[in-house]
């Protein structure tokens, strides 16, 4: 038996130490540990509930609406203030293009090197590569004098011994499969894809007023001005930049994004038998279209078991099943309390912290269950809920995903094969194809609107007297995020955040069941423990932001040390 630890993780967010034992080439335990210690929850006790969003934005730099959005979503949630439909559209409109840029980026910037051996493309013939690339797909950046040129510069790095981001990868492993011209298409998409990524932040910074961090939210609404004919605000001049931005990400993310990873799944066929761990899934509806927030154009819901046929929906902000169903575990986590889990109403964060115990604390990261079951969360979960719901979009492009690998691979994709290291990048894009299209239709949506000639974009809240509570939740990019939040005589009394990463990377629960990432690892082959690529296609497929699971607060003589701190 060897125990390797992995530490850090890079081309993640975050601060993430993985630890396995292999015995015959194969995981048989592991540990995740979150390794960084830095806060936000206690700031905001005794403050002003219409401040917590600009705050808890401040949770992640990766994933920086989100927790904006979750946070007025949770102090609306607590006053039943309904949002005027503009402000829904706009809010709908910056989540998506935010989940996109983060699905393109992940894909190809984070975890492609797994997969894609940067310096087997060097011996890649472009007009081979080409015809390939061009058979599969539209995508008019496919011509021989692309990838020549790609190949060209790529060479330039490795003569010149600069490899940049592309040093200390593990080229030539074992593993790594792909032809060389597979690798050059694919490096190839990799640059385009750090082009078209900015347009999706276009749109963020264009409605949101800057990004990261956006800048026009209020609890109640949006604070964007809108005058149609007005240069200075939201005009349709800008809306219709907007949209311009929106159709270009669309044809990448079909031509490309979609495409490449049915090529590349289709070529590590077997790595849908590897990765596949806790497969209760757990997902929220999102994209509200109503001011009530009770119609959304994304189901969500719970799968137990991986059998979608046993989904039970859930139906709204309001909907008791996820209010009363989400608690947190400690007993590995280097926090006090040893007693049961704790719903985030109740929820505590006091630093207990004794180094990296195996069976004992382990990680900064708590462990959240649903029923008190761990729950994976994330794009996987999203689509699976969206098949079990017959959510239009989602089964449609997931049938385009299924027929095009079962094509590639000559052989049937059973839905089963989604639970898988493979499974979690294929359904991450189709979740980013139906999230184009989604922001197409909310794009339609406020254009229509304004024609209308309604402008409002923001409800005025008030807060009562005595105690309220409220949770505000959201799709992120990585999964179920949640804020809950107790209001007392108008200040937040507590408040916690329940994000995507926690869910995932959770060290073992107060029944010492292991979390997603810690499940998905047992089984996955090592061919070589000194080069663990394998371990890091199984964690990297979900996505990991460590900044978002551990956010707690250090409170020193009074001082408050918890944002940035590491
Ligand atoms: Ni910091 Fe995040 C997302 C949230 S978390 S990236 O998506 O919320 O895991
Ligand atoms: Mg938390």
């Amino acid at each position: 038996m060897t125990r390797i630890t992995i530490d850090p993780i890079t081309r993640i967010e975050g601060h993430l130490r993985i630890d396995c034992e292999i015995d015959n080439g194969h995981v048989t335990k592991a540990w995740a540990s979150g390794q960084m210690w830095r806060g936000v929850e206690q700031i905001l006790r005794g403050r002003d509930p219409r401040d917590a969003w600009t705050i808890t934005q401040r949770i992640c730099g990766v994933c920086t609406t989100v927790h904006a959005i979750a946070s007025v979503r949770a102090v609306e949630n607590a006053l039943n203030l309904e949002i005027p439909l503009n402000a829904q559209y706009i809010r709908n409109m910056i989540v998506a293009a935010h989940a996109i840029h983060d699905h393109i980026v992940h894909f190809y910037h984070l975890s492609a090197l797994d997969w894609v051996d940067i310096v087997s493309a060097l011996r890649a013939d472009p007009a081979k590569a080409s015809a390939l690339a061009e058979g599969l797909s539209a995508w008019p950046r496919n011509s021989r004098h692309e990838f020549a040129a790609v190949q060209e510069r790529l060479q330039r790095f490795v003569g010149g011994g600069q490899l940049g981001v592309f040093a200390n990868g593990y080229w030539g492993h074992p593993a790594m499969k792909l032809a060389p011209e597979v690798n050059l298409l694919a490096a190839a998409h990799y640059l385009q894809a750090l082009e078209i990524q900015r347009k999706a932040n276009k749109i963020v910074g264009a409605l949101g007023s800057k990004t990261p961090h956006i800048q026009n939210l209020a609890v109640g609404g949006v604070t964007n001005p809108i005058a149609l004919d007005s240069q200075s605000v939201l005009s349709m001049e800008r809306l219709l930049m907007i949209k311009a931005h929106i159709d270009e990400l669309a044809a990448f993310v079909n031509q490309v994004y979609l495409v490449d990873v049915c090529a590349i799944g289709a070529f590590y066929a077997d790595w849908t038998a590897h990765g596949k761990g806790v497969v209760d899934y757990l997902c929220v509806p999102d994209m509200p279209l109503d001011t009530r927030g009770e119609t959304f154009a994304m189901p969500g819901g719970y799968i137990p078991g991986g059998d979608v046929a046993a989904y039970h929906p859930i139906r709204g902000f309001h909907d008791p099943y996820f209010r009363e169903g989400v608690a947190e575990s400690v007993k590995h986590a280097w926090y006090q309390g040893d007693g049961k889990p704790l719903h985030p109403y109740r929820g505590e964060t006091v630093p207990n912290y004794t180094d990296f115990v195996d069976n004992g604390r382990y990680s900064w990261v708590k462990a959240p269950t649903f029923y008190g079951k761990p729950a994976q969360v994330g794009p996987l979960a999203a689509v699976l809920c969206g098949v079990a719901a017959g959510h239009a979009p989602t089964v449609r492009h997931f049938n385009r995903v299924v027929e095009t690998v079962g094509a590639l691979a000559k052989q049937k994709i059973p839905l089963a094969a989604l639970h898988s290291t493979i499974g979690r990048h294929a359904a991450r894009a189709v979740r980013c194809a139906v999230m184009v299209e989604n922001l197409t239709h909310n794009w339609q949506l406020l254009v229509d609107n304004l024609a209308k000639g309604d402008l409002t974009t923001c409800n005025k809240p008030s807060f009562p007297a005595g105690e309220i509570t409220g949770v505000g939740f959201h799709e992120a990019p990585r999964g179920v995020l949640s804020h809950w939040v107790v209001i007392r005589d108008g200040k937040i009394a507590n408040y916690q955040a329940v994000v995507p990463t926690t869910w995932n990377a959770a060290p073992r629960n107060d029944n010492d069941e292991p979390g997603p990432y810690e499940s998905a690892l047992v089984n996955t082959p090592v061919a070589n423990p000194e080069q663990p690529l394998e371990v890091l296609r199984t964690v990297h497929s979900f996505d990991p932001c460590l900044a978002c699971a551990i956010h707690l607060v250090d409170k020193r003589d009074g001082r408050v040390l918890g944002i940035g701190r590491s």
